[in-house]
């Protein structure tokens, strides 16, 4: 029999890469990137705010060029995991549900944390490459793992366009999905380059972020973003106090933040539904119920507890921040009751003598929100009486202000 041709073989992998639920497939050379320059230009706005892992000289090299991740790679096989639609709205949120008293999470992260699927998946495809040649075909998997610019190579292997959203766009799925790199010492036969924007004169997701993170594109139509603004960089690599000016437009969003996603009319179109294992394993929760059951978690146990989920990332202390601020949001609202007031207080007031510094402060910035203000401030004032951090003074004194 004869050997199958690169161009063969790549058709032969995206068969099987289908198989294995990747619906979005492509293959590149390892070429160096075009886009280093708009890449230090962003860091040099400083729009990476505290992720110190993509300013680092030596990851910044070895964005550079992909070869640098991988010397031997002749091909890299870039693949699209969908995870999700704007159908799940029963069970979450969506558009109409924004004010509602749930904590919303990120599509993407409802279910099993993409960081462990999409490598599992890719080595099985390494394999199935080895007994599909009958060599012993050397790769590296990568899902964020490795100082690459993931996007730029498949927007070149043809998986879709740079969003005004930043987001990379497929025009018959959507943006709901992830990116995982296979790269091989294999010649495969490359893509087409996807060369077209489809953005025309559209601008909603710019109008719909609720932070003006996303600052619309460049001179050379670069789609920017200042990453500091953006709520999933706030919910879930932050590691400090939410920036005051912010916490109001994060409204009940409390890990991550699909917005802009929302609004773009190629998802409300083509989104499809993603693989189950995105799926939430729950409905959603109130801000108060999941508030209340992590108070009562360690950090040991909340690590146990989420250990397969991106929730992990943030932390106990992270994650109950994010949802004290929701909280916050939800108190002020015009239709909040007195039953979710009463509610809430319970929250708070256990949080405020929560041991991290970072709950006890977001605790006092919520009572600071209640619009009836004598049970917050008695709180506040206890607390204040006995606090000795200064982080939590000051937010206890910004609490007692507003009101
Ligand atoms: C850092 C990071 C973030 C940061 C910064 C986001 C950003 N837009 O840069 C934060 C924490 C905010 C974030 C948020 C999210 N992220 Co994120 N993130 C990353 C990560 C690790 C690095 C991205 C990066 O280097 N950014 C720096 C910018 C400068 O580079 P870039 O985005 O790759 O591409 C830019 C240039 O290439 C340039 N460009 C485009 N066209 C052209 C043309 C020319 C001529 C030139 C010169 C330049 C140019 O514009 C692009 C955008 O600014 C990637 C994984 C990876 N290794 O790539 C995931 C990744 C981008 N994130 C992802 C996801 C899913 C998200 C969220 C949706 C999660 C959520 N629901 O909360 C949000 C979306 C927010 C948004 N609108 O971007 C997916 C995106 C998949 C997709 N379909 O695009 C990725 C690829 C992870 C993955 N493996 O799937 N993320
Ligand atoms: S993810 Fe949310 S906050 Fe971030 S750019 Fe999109 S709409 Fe704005
Ligand atoms: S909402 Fe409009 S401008 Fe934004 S990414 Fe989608 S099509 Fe492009």
């Amino acid at each position: 029999m004869n050997e199958p041709s690169p161009a063969q073989l790549t058709e032969a992998l995206r068969q099987e890469a289908e198989l294995l639920g990747f619906t979005l497939f492509g293959v590149v050379r390892p070429q160096p990137s075009e886009h280093m320059a708009f890449y230090d230009a962003w860091l040099e706005r400083d729009y990476h705010g505290e992720m110190a892992y993509l300013a680092r000289d030596d990851a910044r090299e070895r964005r550079s060029d992909p070869l640098a991740s991988f010397p031997p790679a002749q091909s890299i096989v870039v693949v699209g995991h969908e995870y999700g639609n704007q159908r799940q709205e029963s069970l979450h949120d969506g558009p109409s549900d924004r004010q509602s008293d749930n904590a919303v999470i990120a599509r993407y992260a409802r279910g099993n944390d993409y960081h462990s699927v999409i490598p599992e998946l890719l080595e099985r495809l390494l394999a199935w490459l080895d007994g599909e040649t009958g060599e012993d075909v050397r790769g590296r998997v990568l899902v964020d793992t490795a100082p690459v610019l993931e996007r730029e190579l498949a927007r070149r292997a043809g998986v879709g366009w740079f969003g005004r959203n930043t987001m990379l766009i497929h025009p018959e799925r959507g943006s709901y999905f992830l990116l995982g790199l296979l790269m091989v010492d294999l010649e495969l036969g490359p893509s087409e380059p996807f060369s077209r924007e489809h953005c025309g004169t559209c601008r909603a997701c710019v109008d719909a972020c609720p932070t003006g993170a996303l600052l619309g594109r460049d001179e050379v139509g670069a789609p920017v973003i200042d990453a500091r603004r953006c709520i999933s960089y706030l919910t879930i690599e932050l590691k400090g106090p939410i920036p005051l000016e912010h916490r109001a437009a994060m409204g009940n969003r409390v890990f991550g933040c699909d917005i802009c996603q929302e609004v773009c009319p190629w998802n409300e179109r083509f989104s499809r539904g993603g693989d189950p294992t995105y799926a939430p394993g729950a409905p959603a929760e109130s801000l108060i119920d999941f508030a209340a059951r992590l108070l009562d978690m360690s950090e040991k146990g909340y690590q146990r507890a989420y250990a397969q989920s991106p929730l992990a990332r943030p932390r106990r202390k992270g994650m109950l921040r994010n949802l004290l601020v929701g909280i916050g949001n939800a108190l002020r609202a015009d239709a909040c009751d007195s039953e979710t007031e009463r509610e809430a207080l319970t929250v708070l007031r256990t949080a405020l003598s929560d041991a991290q510094p970072l709950v006890r402060g977001h605790a006092a910035w919520a009572l600071g929100q209640m619009a009836t203000a004598s049970a917050s401030t008695a709180l506040l004032r206890a607390r204040q009486s006995v606090e000795s951090d200064p982080y939590v003074l000051e937010e206890i004194d910004g609490a007692l202000r507003a009101d």
